[in-house]
Formats: structure tokens, C-alpha cells, sequence
């Protein structure tokens, strides 16, 4: 193996660059090294097929089995060490750096033995966004797939790493994927480690050839050690938010939203969503990423600017359809390259189906399920088991998304109107609720969450909370975060006004989901941009402005009246019995800056002297 003569071959520049892959090679001990770019994608795709790793899924489309106990990210062995214990907060799994890169070292000795090394050069980020010097990165993997997936979720290329002002300032990621079968995934003796040395900026994943395990810019680069640094340049903030245009043809003007949902509260349909019948001739809806954006104040004109740093989506496939997310479906047509992962496959016809493809599944004669078994031989008791894995993917480049924004790659990012927070809450949470100043819009995405799915896992009602969505991206402490939101947000000349929406609400009685969701979603962010606007005045409610009925538009939607008088009130009982929940959850964070806890007490005050039919 001549790992000079592969850098000299790709145009690798960067001494810095070259030194890492030099080192890591020597202790992982491939047979063959190979600098990845994105115009390598066909031939990898090529070799990758004849290696029956993927196979056809129709024209252009590509689909992928992982290993069966290798389908999701882990939580529990996803750790943020650093050599400072003051970054240990109550979500980041702290550990010293002296203690986890030795255990990672070892794991990794002579690992990749056999294998090839691809290096991956990326950028998370438009090129020339004033926060480029943070997103440079070098991933070295074993696993062809993974580069399949890193081409389409990132700027692929030895470009992004060769001319850095700071040849050292890029983010090294190493990616191991071991011995998926003797790894012994979820029990005692789990070998599977996921740590990001956030003060060295180097990833080490050992164990795991799946989605945010394995692709390193994504959640890794993205997420963790992009708010790390963030937080500690004081610059930016980066959040799992979505991040989309809503063009008003009437005005002429475009407004910009982002938002942070918990998992599986539909942040990708939110970010592909069209108008509904009755909006569709004025309003136009662009997509510019649903799962990460960075925040930073522009110096020019004080606002704050977001950027998408990714270069696809990694959606999940469950239920995406013609109904609930055609553009998602446009987006993996045939011809774009798409990768399904996970889902169920007929090999003759190279079809692919996910449970909520459509209403019924296909007659199952030749197909498998997303283990690679029949479905016409399943047992008995497995005949209703689904098809597909629940947390299946397409990942497709953002250029294949019909919506796309045409400014999704400007370098400065677009300036920010409103940051909404989603839960996913059957009742108490109304479908939306102002919030305009910047302390209580923080502290309400700290105490944003999802009600626990599970009976047994809480109190009724009581939510799993989920700080800003970023729960298992947090990569510094809860109260040290909390002020950096207030410090970056409250700098801004013109700050953002701040929501929280609700899509879920159910009847008491009968259960029926009270919002149709989806397209209609629209409806309530018009009315926060008219809110911050001050073409609409809303009505004060202890947690915030909420919409009048008739200020909403409804315009070609049949709703009952009777549910939407629910879904634009507030149960003040209920309110109260949450804030008891909110104050032991916050109580879990040191240093919580006392603006947030004032926030907490006005809400508080506010609810105890509401009368109960508020
Ligand atoms: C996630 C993802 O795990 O975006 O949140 O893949
Ligand atoms: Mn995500």
C-alpha cells in the first residue's frame, strides 16, 4: 500500500491532510487507499453493484440492506469527550479524551486489514459561507456504501481541503465499520463506540456501517462538533432544524423559517411541503434542507443568516407518498441517483415499497422484506410484521428536490423570520403559539419534546423532552447552551420571532387527529409572519399569542368548528400540571441562565391567575 502515491494521484496538497491519512493508515492497515471526489459516484456505484453490496432499484436508483442489528443510530454509545470534565452536561455522555481515544485506537488497530481506505474530502457548508473554516472535514472509511451516502449528503471533493487558510482547520473522521456480527449490538457487552473528541475536532466511530453511525458529516461534523465550535468561537449556533422560503407572489417578499422537531414529527414533510387548494395561487413554499442549519449574526445588517451545510436528504421512508409528501416522492424518482436503505425489494421487477408507500402493500409473490427474507415464506407469526424497517431511508441529493430554493447555495446563508419549535403532543399544546421575546422563545425549545411512546417509559401526558430537538446532538452543557442561544439570537438587530406548533392534537373523545397536517401546515406559519408583520394581532394567552379563528386562513379546508376552537385554546389545568414537569427537567441543568429561569416563573405566574376556560 503507497499512501504518497495515492494523495499524489488525487491532488492532495494539504501537508496536514496527507500526515492524517498517513497515520491512520499505518494503524488501521488497509490493502489499498483511495481519495474519493464526487465525480467518482458512477464508477463507485459500478463497482459497488458488481460487489452485490447494492443493487438496481429501476433507472438510476440503488438499494441497500444493512446489517439486521445495524439500523439506527445508537444513543448510548454516542459520546462527546473533550479533556475539560466542565463539558460534561446531563445529554452529551461526557468522557475524558484521555480515557476514550486510547479505547478507540484499540478498536481500530489493523481493522480496515483487507479493505480499501477510502478518504473523503467534504465541506458542510456552501462554499465561501463566512463559516466555511468549520466545515472542512477528511472522513476515512472502510465501507464503499458509506462514501456512496457521504457523496450525496455533502460537497465531495479534495478542493474543499486543499487550500484552506488554516491547512489544519479541518475536522478528521475516522470510521471503522468492525465486525458487524460479533459486536454484540445492545447488550452488555457492546463494542460499538461513536465518540467525537470535540477539542481535538476528531471523530472516532468504530462499530456501525449505518446512517449518523457512519456517515461523519452529517450528524457527527454537523451537529456535534459544529456546536461545539459554534460555542466556543462564540460564532454560530447549529441545530437539527429544517429550514425553508415561503415566497408570497402577492408582496413579492420571501420569508425564511426554521425549526427544530423531535424524531418522527415529520420535519421532512414540513421542509418539502407545497400550498393547500386555496393558497396555491399566491404562496409558494422552497425548500432548503430538513435536518440541520447553522445560525450566525451578519455583521451588515445584524439579522440572523441560516445555512443548510448538508448537500442532501437523509429522509425516512415511512409514509412518504403522492398525499403526504409528493415532492418527496419526486425527489427519488427514477434517474436521481437515489439510495433506498432498508426498505422492501422485488428483485425481478427492481421495485421498491415502504410501509405508507400505498394504502395496501403490493401482492407479495418475489418480494423480500428489508432483512432480504420472502414474505411469501414468513411464518405464521410474523405475516404482519412490516415489510420495510421503520427507520428505512432514501437518501437523494438536494438537487433532486423540485422545491429547491434557487439560493440554497448562497454563501451568506438566507436571513431568518420566525424559529418554530414542533412537538409531538396529543393534547395541551395548541396547533400554534407566538412567542416574541428571545428568553421565553429559548426556554420554550429547552423544554420542547415528544410524548413518550411507550406507556411504561413515563407519567401520561408527560413528555420525553428534547432541548431544541438537538437532545442527542448536544455537545456541551445544557446552561452553557441555553446562554449561547441567548447571546448569538439576542445580539441580532432584528430578532426572529419564535413559535410553537402542534400538528397532533387529538379529540378527547374519539381520537381523530383534530389538523389535517401536512399542506395545511402552512396556514398557521402565514399567520406568524402576518403576526411579526403586525397585520394580524392574535389574542394574549400565558404561553404566548395565539391565533383568532377567523385571522387564520382557511381558505379551502373544511374544518369543524368545534376543533378548531380546541386547537386555538389553551387547557390552563393541564398547562399547570406541564410546568411542574418543566421545572424538574430544567432543575437537571446547572448554570441555567437566570433569564430562562425568569421566563419559566412569568409563564408560571401567568397560568396560576388564568382562569381555567382561558
Ligand atoms: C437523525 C438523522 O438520526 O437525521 O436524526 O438521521
Ligand atoms: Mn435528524
Amino acid at each position: 500500500m503507497d499512501v504518497d502515491a495515492a494523495l499524489d494521484r488525487a491532488g492532495v496538497t494539504n501537508d496536514r491532510v496527507r500526515e492524517f491519512v498517513r497515520h491512520w493508515a499505518a494503524h488501521t492497515q488497509p490493502a489499498r487507499i483511495e481519495v474519493v471526489s464526487a465525480a467518482d459516484d458512477g464508477r463507485l456505484i459500478e463497482e459497488s453493484l458488481a460487489a452485490g453490496e447494492i443493487s438496481p432499484a429501476g433507472r438510476g436508483r440503488y438499494y441497500s440492506r444493512s446489517y439486521a442489528k445495524d439500523t439506527a443510530r445508537s444513543e448510548e454509545r454516542t459520546i462527546v469527550a473533550t479533556s475539560d470534565p466542565a463539558d460534561r452536561g446531563v445529554y452529551d455522555n461526557w468522557r475524558p479524551a484521555a480515557e476514550m481515544r486510547p479505547l478507540l485506537e484499540e478498536r481500530m488497530r489493523g481493522a480496515s486489514a483487507g479493505k480499501t481506505m477510502y478518504v473523503v474530502p467534504y465541506l458542510m457548508a456552501p462554499p465561501g459561507s463566512p463559516l466555511e473554516r468549520y466545515a472542512a472535514g477528511v472522513e476515512l472509511t472502510d465501507h464503499r456504501t458509506v462514501v456512496l451516502h457521504m457523496i450525496r449528503m455533502a460537497r465531495v471533493g479534495t478542493q474543499y481541503v486543499n487550500d484552506l487558510d488554516d491547512p489544519d482547520s479541518f475536522v478528521r473522521g475516522v470510521h471503522v465499520t468492525g465486525d458487524l456480527e460479533e459486536l454484540g449490538q445492545g447488550t452488555d457487552d457492546d463494542q460499538r463506540y461513536f465518540v467525537t473528541v470535540a477539542d481535538q475536532r476528531t471523530i472516532l466511530h468504530f462499530g456501525s456501517s449505518y446512517g449518523g453511525n457512519a456517515l461523519l458529516g452529517k450528524i457527527a461534523h454537523g451537529l456535534r462538533q459544529a456546536a461545539y465550535d459554534g460555542w466556543k468561537s462564540g460564532e454560530f449556533l447549529a441545530e437539527q432544524f429544517m429550514l425553508i422560503g415561503i415566497v408570497d407572489r402577492q408582496t413579492g417578499r420571501t420569508y425564511h423559517v426554521c425549526g427544530g422537531f423531535p424524531s418522527a414529527s415529520g420535519k421532512t414533510n414540513l421542509a418539502m411541503m407545497t400550498p393547500p387548494t386555496g393558497l396555491k395561487d399566491r404562496y409558494e413554499v422552497r425548500f432548503y434542507g430538513d435536518d440541520i442549519a447553522w445560525l450566525r449574526v451578519d455583521p451588515d445588517d445584524g439579522r440572523i443568516y441560516a445555512i443548510n451545510p448538508e448537500y442532501g436528504v437523509f429522509g425516512v421512508a415511512r409514509d412518504t407518498n403522492e398525499d403526504t409528501n409528493p415532492v418527496g416522492i419526486a425527489s427519488v424518482a427514477p434517474g436521481t441517483g437515489t439510495l433506498f436503505t432498508n426498505v422492501a425489494y422485488k428483485e425481478d421487477t427492481e421495485a421498491v415499497w415502504w410501509e405508507g408507500r400505498t394504502p395496501a402493500p403490493p401482492d407479495p409473490t418475489g418480494w423480500r422484506d428489508w432483512t432480504g427474507a420472502l414474505i411469501s415464506e414468513r411464518p405464521a407469526d410474523e405475516r404482519d410484521d412490516p415489510w420495510a424497517h421503520p427507520n428505512s431511508r432514501f437518501t437523494t441529493q438536494l438537487g433532486n428536490v423540485p422545491t429547491l430554493a434557487e439560493d440554497f447555495d448562497d454563501p451568506r446563508g438566507v436571513p431568518i423570520d420566525a424559529i418554530i419549535f414542533g412537538g409531538r403532543t396529543s393534547d395541551r399544546e395548541p396547533l400554534i403559539r407566538a412567542i416574541t421575546d428571545v428568553a421565553e422563545g429559548v426556554y420554550d425549545g429547552l423544554t420542547l419534546g415528544a410524548e413518550a411512546t411507550f406507556a411504561a417509559e413515563g407519567v401520561d401526558g408527560q413528555l420525553r423532552y428534547d432541548p431544541m430537538s438537538m437532545r442527542p446532538f448536544l455537545s456541551y452543557p445544557e446552561g452553557a447552551y441555553a446562554e449561547q442561544w441567548l447571546r448569538i439570537i439576542g445580539s441580532a438587530r432584528e430578532k426572529p420571532i419564535f413559535a410553537h406548533v402542534n400538528w397532533f392534537q387529538r379529540d378527547h373523545a374519539d381520537g381523530h387527529y383534530l389538523w389535517p397536517g401536512y399542506q395545511d401546515n402552512l396556514r398557521p406559519l402565514l399567520w406568524l409572519l402576518q403576526l411579526k408583520n403586525g397585520e394580524v394581532t392574535g389574542r394574549q394567552t400565558p404561553v404566548g399569542i395565539l391565533p383568532t379563528t377567523d385571522e387564520l386562513d382557511l381558505d379551502g379546508m373544511a374544518i369543524e368548528p368545534g376543533d378548531l376552537d380546541v386547537l386555538l385554546s389553551i387547557d390552563v389545568d393541564r398547562w399547570r400540571q406541564e410546568m411542574t414537569f418543566r421545572e424538574e427537567h430544567l432543575d437537571e441543568f446547572a448554570d441555567l441562565p437566570e433569564e430562562v429561569w425568569a421566563a419559566h416563573r412569568r409563564v408560571a405566574g401567568q397560568l396560576k391567575e388564568a382562569s381555567s376556560d382561558h
